[in-house]
């Protein structure tokens, strides 16, 4: 029995199978048991926690919505979104690290492969063997990957592919990346294409981003590709056009929106614990109506993420989940996620600002969380278009 319980104040435990329960708690409880104890010292140096891989390879979390057929632990999406939500409830980076591998490598080779390169790759990445990165950003094209700069031109023995790539989660960990290159002119995304990269190819390159005060257990990464060169059989087949790294997102965004209410719920535990054991003025914090209110916010805001997540879920696995209805929940549940972070932070007082607590982590992580995966503002746009069919991004 996992000594975390979780604030689930609708019973949407109720509303789980057995199987979604059993894998939620065992998750839970390996976080609970490898993650939070060392999650703060490695925040704290920078570091990801890479002794972590196998154990996460063991438990099945990579790519775990995907078939058995491939080493993968065929779960339903809602399920695959109860993992994410309790590896964000130990750290973003952590959640981040399964979301890449899973839904933005794993995924693509999944839906876009040959059945060669579905042998060849996803029981190694399944296993942890293999790590992926996904390389779509480009120094000068965050919000908009459509106009992005990357080439791959076709030579008689397969592929040159030239360009840089930006903020790569796993960048400089990764075994094969993901690259998203033009093989068109570059006034033209139809002709984007997906391509498996062994990084160590000759001409790859990745570099560190240095600095970050954010998502500091998560390795993000420059990636170059000078003339790098790459066998027919790197090409994604199926991939083409924009759509493709486009439905990608979909799936990263989906498991992101599961995430963030893990994170949020982490902080709501801690605030509450905090709050009853904190004594001001003779009395525990959570015996004002200031602190009170506070906690109202916060469990109201993550009963309705969680609802919206489960909703979410069920759609998807029915096959009726939109784009836009995933960008809802990631815009929603990131921006109540960060919000709880920060009334924690504020609630422990001077406390709130040491690793040793949860909340300055989370919190920070969660502006990373913000930006990436489509900004806030993105799916603002997004939404505004779903609503009246009118584009404002340009
Ligand atoms: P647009 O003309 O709207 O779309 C092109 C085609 O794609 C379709 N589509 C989608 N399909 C599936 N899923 C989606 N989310 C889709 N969004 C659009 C669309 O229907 C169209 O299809 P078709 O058949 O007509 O060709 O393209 P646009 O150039 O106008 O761009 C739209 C915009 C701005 C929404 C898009 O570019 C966007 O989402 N920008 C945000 C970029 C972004 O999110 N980057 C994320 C990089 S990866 C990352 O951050 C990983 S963090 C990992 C971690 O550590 O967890
Ligand atoms: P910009 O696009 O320059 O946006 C700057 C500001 O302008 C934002 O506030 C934005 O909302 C706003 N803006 C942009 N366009 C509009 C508009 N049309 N209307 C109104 N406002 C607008 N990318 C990958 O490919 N792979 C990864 O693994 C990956 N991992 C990441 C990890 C981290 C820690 C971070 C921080 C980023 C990662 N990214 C990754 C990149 C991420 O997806 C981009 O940072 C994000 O898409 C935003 O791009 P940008 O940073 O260039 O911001």
């Amino acid at each position: 029995m996992s000594r975390f319980h979780g604030v689930d104040f609708y019973d949407v435990d109720s509303l789980l199978s057995e199987e979604e329960r059993a894998v939620r708690d065992t998750v839970r409880e390996w976080v609970d048991d490898n993650v939070t104890p060392v999650i703060g010292e490695h925040y704290l140096e920078g570091k990801f926690p890479k002794h972590l891989v196998p154990q996460m390879a063991e438990l099945g979390l990579f790519g775990a919505n995907l078939p058995e057929a491939y080493g993968c632990a065929g779960l339903n999406n809602v399920a695959y979104g109860l993992i994410m939500q309790e590896l964000e409830r130990g750290d973003s980076g952590v959640r981040s690290f399964a979301s890449v591998q899973g839904g933005l490598v794993m995924y693509p080779i999944h839906a876009f492969g040959s059945e060669d390169q579905k042998q060849q790759w996803l029981p190694r990445m399944a296993s942890g063997q293999v790590i992926g990165c996904f390389g779509l950003t480009e120094p000068d094209y965050g919000s908009n990957p459509g106009a992005m700069t990357t080439t791959a031109r076709e030579t008689r023995d397969g592929w040159v592919l030239r360009g840089a790539k930006m903020w790569i989660t796993n960048g400089s960990t990764a075994q094969a990346a993901i690259i998203w290159a033009k093989t068109g002119d570059l006034g033209d995304a139809d002709s984007i294409r997906g391509f498996i990269v062994p990084t160590d190819a000759k001409g790859f390159s990745a570099k560190d981003q240095k600095g970050k005060l954010s998502l500091r257990a998560s390795d993000t990464s420059e990636l170059v590709l000078e003339d790098v060169c790459v066998p027919k059989e790197a090409l994604l087949p199926k991939s083409g056009g924009l759509k493709s790294p486009l439905m990608c997102l979909t799936q990263a965004r989906y498991g992101i929106a599961w995430g963030a209410v893990g994170a949020a719920m982490a902080c709501y535990d801690e605030a509450v614990s905090y709050a009853k054991t904190r004594v001001m003025f003779d009395k525990p914090i959570g015996g004002f109506q200031l602190q009170q209110a506070r906690l109202a916010d916060m469990l109201t805001e993550i009963t309705k993420a969680q609802l919206l997540c489960l909703q979410l879920g069920r759609l998807k696995d029915q096959g009726k989940a939109t784009p836009q209805q995933v960008s809802l929940a990631k815009r929603n549940n990131v921006s109540i996620a960060t919000d709880v972070a920060r009334e924690t932070r504020r609630l422990l007082g001077a406390n709130g600002i040491l690793a040793e607590y949860q909340a300055m982590r989370h919190l920070a992580n969660l502006e990373s969380v913000y930006t990436y995966e489509g900004t806030h503002d993105i799916h603002t746009l997004i939404l505004g278009q779903e609503i009246t069919g009118l584009n404002a991004f340009n």
